[in-house]
């Protein structure tokens, strides 16, 4: 992409509805526009990011053997009838009538839906396990929506739902889930570690909640500090293996790690003390196993192996998409902006041209580009007549992990610069060196 034909309306000025980095940084990169409170325009850079944590998301639940599909954003309130939750949900629920005075709502989460879905199709214990997901649009209308994408009123989320025979068959499901989450996380440069949490409104006793240590987080955690050793790297996981899945679950819930509201003082107080934390966390995910809660208000069951009808038992797992923006940001920043993953950086490389409308220059520049391109990576070409100061200044904004900068005066000695905005660090190589390392650099990613 050439920044002249981009669509980047930065700011210069700092906005002043915003009181946490990450939503500084994404009004300032011109990422989102707010539309009303807790709603969001996404432009096209917030947008191609929202697109590559969606993509790691939708390529972790296939790795999982979850099956993708979309349910609408507007449901009829009967079948929250059903469940009682019409009631229950209160004022977060966005209801609407439509023309025939018919009660809707805006889906805050679609645990009944999928239910119904559910319990039309499927008869038999043999149709089992069954996991379904989609990446859809929420609305809960929050008392405070605040700090930009980290509580919005309408929220891009993953959804995904369990189907199994017997408790343990769901376990497994609820594991499998907790697993395939630890990977999606550190896909996108973040440690998001399980914590025992409370269920809330989707209801059910076992639920563990992802939080991401950062000032900013609305969650107050209390944990034993051994669990930010741990990584879950590149190990190989056969979904499908009930024990290799409940090995790496014990591994990353048995230390003590949980939200204020199931934080147990006593429990607390037995870890040594030196590894005794207290912090804020931001949750960008949770799952939850709730049993029969809904499969026996619905009716959602299944002919057993006697032939006998049973309610099929439940769990369901959703990770928190664009609030991950928020996440991302808040975790990896610096004074002059944000600072990308690798793995959902929005264009892999930037390219500055300190001296537009030198031959050699803009030259050097489209080479650079048509090679980076033929390799399968996005740079973003600021080939604007602008000083190489503003240059900088918007690059170091949007983040992107790496620079190649061009200028004639390093031309003359046949190199370029290649700089990490992560480190700061510079070399110097020729053009076609800088490309292989570019490469090689996204090779892993
Ligand atoms: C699990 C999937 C559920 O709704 N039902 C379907 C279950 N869980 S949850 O914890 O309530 O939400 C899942 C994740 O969505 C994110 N999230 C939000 N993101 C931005 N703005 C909000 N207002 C908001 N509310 C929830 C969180 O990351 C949460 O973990």
């Amino acid at each position: 992409m050439r920044m002249s034909r981009y669509f980047l309306p930065v700011l210069k000025e700092t906005p002043s509805e915003a009181q946490i980095v990450s939503h500084r940084y994404m009004l300032r990169a011109g990422m989102i526009k707010q539309s009303s409170a807790g709603i969001y325009s996404w432009l096209p850079l917030g947008y191609k990011v929202l697109k590559k944590i969606e993509n790691i998301v939708h390529e972790e639940q296939a790795r999982a053997g979850h099956l993708p599909m979309l349910m609408p954003t507007i449901q009829s309130a009967d079948l929250w009838r059903e469940s009682g939750r019409y009631d229950d949900y209160g004022e977060e629920m966005l209801r609407i009538k439509d023309r025939h005075d018919r009660d809707m709502l805006f889906t805050p989460t679609a645990e009944e839906l999928i239910t119904d879905i559910f319990r039309a199709h499927v008869g038999s214990y043999k149709d089992l396990p069954l996991t379904m997901y989609q990446i859809q649009w929420k609305f809960r209308d929050e008392v405070r929506p605040r700090f930009g994408v980290m509580r919005g009123r309408e929220f891009y989320m993953k959804d995904g739902y369990n189907f199994d025979l017997t408790k343990e068959d769901a376990m497994h499901a609820y594991n499998r889930h907790l697993v395939s989450y630890l990977r999606t996380y550190e896909r996108m440069g973040l440690q998001a570690i399980p914590m025992r949490a409370d269920s809330g409104p989707i209801g059910g006793d076992d639920t563990h909640e992802f939080l991401v240590l950062a000032d900013t987080g609305e969650s107050e955690v209390f944990y034993d500090s051994a669990v930010t050793d741990l990584t879950f790297g590149d190990r190989e996981i056969d979904y499908d293996n009930v024990e290799q899945c409940a090995g790496v679950m014990e591994e990353f819930t048995t230390k003590y790690a949980r939200t204020d509201e199931t934080h147990d003082e006593a429990l607390f107080n037995a870890i040594p003390e030196a590894r005794r934390k207290t912090a804020r966390g931001i949750e960008v995910g949770q799952i939850f196993y709730f049993g029969t809660k809904y499969s026996e208000a619905m009716k959602a069951t299944v002919q057993g192996p006697d032939g006998k009808p049973v309610p099929v038992h439940m769990g369901s797992h959703g990770i928190g998409v664009s609030r991950l923006l928020g996440a991302i940001i808040e975790a990896s920043h610096d004074d002059k902006g944000i600072i990308w993953p690798e793995g959902v950086t929005p264009f892999h490389v930037g390219i500055v041209n300190l001296k537009q409308g030198d031959d050699e220059a803009d030259a050097a520049c489209e080479s650079l580009y048509k090679a980076l391109t033929a390799l399968g990576l996005e740079p973003l070409y600021d080939d604007r007549d602008e000083r190489a100061g503003g240059k900088f200044a918007t690059m170091d904004l949007i983040g992107l992990p790496w620079r190649i900068t061009v200028g004639p005066r390093g031309l003359k000695n046949g190199v370029v610069e290649l700089t990490s905005r992560r480190t700061g660090e510079s070399e110097e190589l020729s053009p076609e060196e800088a490309v292989k390392k570019v490469a090689a650099i996204y090779d892993n990613h």
